[in-house]
């Protein structure tokens, strides 16, 4: 064998094939490993011409066939794989060495691997690497976590072969062991939030509007011009147009209302649950997910409810479209709010000092989040040095207070035709009950000490109160 490789990667399957093209197609020496020997074989029949890929047929042989310190990119299955992998590579690495996982894995189980493989003087990068299989070729936004050191050495591959937002390489430094992971899992967060504020939009439009999808695919690609300017917006307007080949009908109108999901949103949820921060409309966005699962008690309900259709009068459409882009504005600004903000507590209870600024930064291309609107927000915590709260900014509480009277009107006229927006209104919730300064828990409070003596705190004076509420 001729020079060492600079790199070595293992998982052949969609990620894993188009991150080695892309490493490879940056000039950086790539030896690939999968399990199943023959997609090694099949890859590097297919893309095998480019001189900077190889194969290997065994660990050892990839192993081997690297420079030292030995760089080495995970890209499979996340979960028992990764652990079965890494078992099987310790006997194989030495010091120094930069084991690197680049799949979707739980960030406590990168905080582990992370204390297991330091212990061996092996240092462990839990990557997110985020834009799907596009982004994985042509340049994803990549959020590594482990040590400073491990960073430092693989910082020229990584932003030689990241998206580019304005020039900038979308990847930096996220903080030690889980924090990469812990990124990319709210990365995922927001994402479900993001598409379920879209399909909330999207249901509005067809069953209390009627439009047809020609008059939803013009309005979403109008839309994209406007500050909603997004990938997740161009593509909802580019499925607006697609025809079915087999029955010529709108391809979307022929596709199961049923979504699957793989983990991720689930855990930002738990995460936020378990951390104590807010973070409704993510959590919602999981929760419209299962409802969509249970098919078949939608059809029962929904006859013995028939008589509950969308229907009511006429309204004025431009007006209602009008709302409806705004309360679809006001209610991402919300999501993104929830999202900043679990990451924020979350640097701070795992101590990773992640900066609101730069994750805003690396979002800004190659994911599937990317929106014209993160260049706002990474500027926002650019320029309000400190603010980290998106909904205190100057700039989003102009929007916001803008958008209140429209995003009401949209809720309103939903919940009275029984279309359930559940992603839009848990955001305006959010809002309303964020910005009151005396809520509803005085009464809950009152409630837990009256039948379990929980005790309560008093506007007017110090301490723990209790009071015999049956006397
Ligand atoms: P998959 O998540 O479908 O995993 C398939 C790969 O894992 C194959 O290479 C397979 O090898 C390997 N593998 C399995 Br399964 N069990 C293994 C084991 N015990 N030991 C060694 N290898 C094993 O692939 P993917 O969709 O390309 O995703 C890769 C990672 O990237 C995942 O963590 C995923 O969550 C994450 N991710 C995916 C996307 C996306 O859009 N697909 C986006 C962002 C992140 P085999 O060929 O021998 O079965």
């Amino acid at each position: 064998m001729g020079a060492k490789g600079k790199i070595g990667l293992i998982g052949l399957a969609v990620m894993g094939a188009n991150l080695a093209r892309n490493l490879a197609g940056h000039g950086i020496s790539t030896v690939v490993y999968n399990r199943s020997h023959d997609k090694t074989e099949n890859f590097l029949k297919e893309f095998g011409s480019d001189t900077n890929l190889s194969g290997a047929a065994a660990l050892e042989e990839l192993v081997n066939s690297l420079e030292k310190p030995r760089k080495i990119i995970l890209m499979i299955k996340a979960g028992e794989a990764v652990d079965a992998m890494i078992a099987k590579l310790i006997p194989l690495l030495e010091k120094d060495d930069i084991l690197i996982d680049g799949g979707n894995s739980f960030f406590e189980d990168t905080r582990r691997r992370s204390r297991e493989m330091e212990a061996l003087g092996v240092h462990f990068v839990g990557m997110g690497v985020s834009g799907g299989e596009e982004g994985a070729l042509h340049g994803p936004s990549l959020m590594p976590g482990g040590t400073r050191e491990a960073y430092d050495a693989l910082a020229p591959i990584l932003k030689a072969v990241s998206a580019k937002a304005e020039g900038e390489a979308c990847v930096d430094y996220m903080g030690p062991d889980g924090a990469g992971h812990y990124v990319k899992m709210v990365h995922n967060g927001i994402e479900y939030a993001d598409m379920q504020m879209i399909a909330d939009t999207y249901f509005v439009m067809k069953n209390v509007l009627g439009m047809t999808v020609e008059e939803m695919a013009d309005t979403w690609e109008t839309w994209n011009k406007s500050e909603l300017s997004s990938y997740l917006v161009e593509i909802t307007a580019r499925i607006l147009r697609k025809a079915d080949e087999m029955t010529g009908k709108p391809l979307v109108d022929v596709i199961l209302d049923v979504a699957k999901q793989k983990g991720t949103g689930r855990w930002t949820s738990m995460s936020a649950l378990a951390l104590g921060v807010p973070a409704p409309t993510i959590t919602e966005a999981v929760f419209a997910r299962t409802m969509s699962s249970q098919k078949e008690e939608r059809l029962v309900l929904s006859e013995r409810y028939r008589d509950l259709a969308f229907e009511g009068t006429e309204v004025d459409r431009p007006a209602v479209l009008e709302d409806l882009r705004q309360a679809l504005y006001a209610s991402k600004i919300c999501a993104y709010a929830q999202g900043f903000n679990l990451l924020e507590e979350a640097g701070k209870v795992y101590g990773w000092d992640l900066q609101m600024g730069r994750i805003a930064k690396i979002w800004r291309s190659g994911c599937i989040i990317r929106a014209r609107f993160l260049d706002t927000v990474s500027e926002i915590f650019e320029k309000e040095n400190g603010m980290t709260n998106l909904l205190a900014s100057g700039y989003f509480s102009q929007v916001l207070y803008g958008a209140r009277a429209g995003w009401g009107r949209i809720i309103s006229l939903a919940v009275e035709r029984g279309a359930a927006v559940p992603a839009l209104s848990s955001a305006l919730a959010y809002f309303d009950s964020y910005r009151t300064a005396r809520g509803s828990a005085n009464l809950l409070q009152a409630q837990r000490d009256c039948f379990g003596a929980h005790t309560y705190e008093r506007i007017d004076k110090e301490g723990a109160f209790h009071t015999d509420w049956m006397n």
